[in-house]
């Protein structure tokens, strides 16, 4: 670990951008950002000088260590009763392409095609109308079973709140159960944008941005770890993703229990909003650069490489990020919306972007512990 967080010399700032002389001054003495900062940022078109303070904090809380990890993505159904502008993923009930797997079905898919030893499983999927809250609770339990060394990062808030409600439960109890079957931390999806003006155009039927935030406030205080997203390039302003970032922060200095953001950018194929232009190159590093500037309170910031591309991802890690996801095996949220990445990516891909980037590799488990491997399993530090 030490290895990669020698501190090393930094050059001074540069920038033809005057707006960005305050920030760096900021930056430089460890002062947190404030909104005007966020949208200045936002604005610059000196995405090099944007990327060079946002690496600075990067490299001052990582030095030249990238995290990746080894999981499994298992999406158990995508009959959904909320029908969000921005989702190609999600059927009604009695579609064609419909699917809900039977638990032996999700259990055997958990160990299913891969041949390096899992340390996560990422669990999410539609809102069901139908399947009662037990169902996910014994895909848990079946889970944690068979696989008794595996983290399972399973439920958005989005449906931690939906579930509650389908089981006649407080989301504090509904919490309880699912912590008693084994669930471990959550994922951060279903944050979107909170402003409730967007909201209202690309996800009407999710919770708002409010009780998003208050559930994770919950779920942190119940011992509960858990990410943020944020999807940005549809109909948001910057003011919008400022806003987000700034409400992610707040929360973050009450409870402390967001380890990662992760910017997500949109896939418009096959969703009702595809009329809008897909993401670029300097929209999808800014989000990052942004991120890792104004969320001073999160230890790690995340380009996902299905979503971002994985050369994308590797750019990243001089831009401030500090981890690319991982092994993914099976994807099905983003290539429903015409991403054009792979499914999945081996070990030793993963290890060499992260090398090529001049950075030092370090497998972690869902929560930032090394891994260690010999043969087919591993070994977590305590
Ligand atoms: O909340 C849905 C997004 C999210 C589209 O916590 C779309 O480690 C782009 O949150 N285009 C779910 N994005 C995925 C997610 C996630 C992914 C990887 C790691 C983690 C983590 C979390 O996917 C949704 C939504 O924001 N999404 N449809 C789309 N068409």
């Amino acid at each position: 670990m030490t290895s990669g967080l020698a501190s090393k010399p930094h050059h001074s700032f540069q920038t033809d951008d005057p707006a960005l002389e305050p920030i760096a001054t900021k930056v430089l003495a460890g002062e947190r950002l404030n909104f005007d900062d966020g949208v200045a940022l936002c604005r610059s078109g000196d995405i090099l000088a944007v990327g060079w303070l946002a690496n600075l904090v990067r490299e001052r809380m990582h030095g030249d260590l990238a995290y990746f990890n080894v999981n499994r993505h298992i999406n158990p159904t995508n009959v959904c009763v909320a029908s969000c502008r921005l989702c190609a993923f999600g059927r009604k009930k009695g579609e064609a392409d419909t699917y809900t797997m039977a638990l032996e079905e999700a259990w055997a898919t958990a160990g299913e095609g891969y041949i390096d030893a899992v340390t996560e499983f990422h669990i999410v999927g539609g809102l069901h109308p139908d399947l009662p809250f037990s169902y996910f609770m014994d895909l848990v339990r079946g889970l944690k079973e068979r696989y008794p060394k595996v983290h399972i990062k399973a439920f958005t808030m989005v449906e931690i709140a939906f579930l509650a409600k389908r089981g006649k439960m407080t989301i504090e109890e509904a919490l309880l159960q699912m912590k008693e079957a084994g669930v471990d931390s959550m994922p951060g999806g279903g944050a979107e944008i909170f402003a409730d003006r967007v909201r209202h155009i690309i996800c009407d039927h999710k919770i708002d941005g409010g009780e998003w935030l208050e559930t994770a406030r919950l779920a942190h205080k119940m011992g509960f770890r858990s990410n943020a997203t944020m999807l940005y390039g549809h109909v948001e302003e910057i003011e919008d993703r400022v806003d987000h970032l700034l409400r992610l922060r707040e929360v973050q200095d009450d409870t402390g229990g967001f380890q990662t953001f992760i910017p997500l950018s949109f896939h418009p194929d096959n969703t009702a909003l595809s009329h809008i232009n897909k993401s670029t190159g300097m929209l999808d590093i800014r989000q990052i650069a942004v991120g890792r500037l104004m969320l001073d309170n999160f230890p790690h910031i995340k380009s996902y490489w299905q979503m971002v591309t994985p050369q994308m991802a590797q750019i990243s890690l001089r831009f401030g990020a500090d981890d690319i996801d991982g092994t993914v095996v099976e994807e099905k949220i983003y290539h429903d919306a015409g991403a054009t990445t792979p499914q999945g990516m081996r070990r030793a891909d993963l290890i060499r972007l992260i090398t090529e980037a001049g950075r030092v590799p370090f497998e972690r488990d869902t929560l930032y512990r090394a891994v260690t491997r010999s043969e087919n399993t591993f070994t977590v530090a305590s």
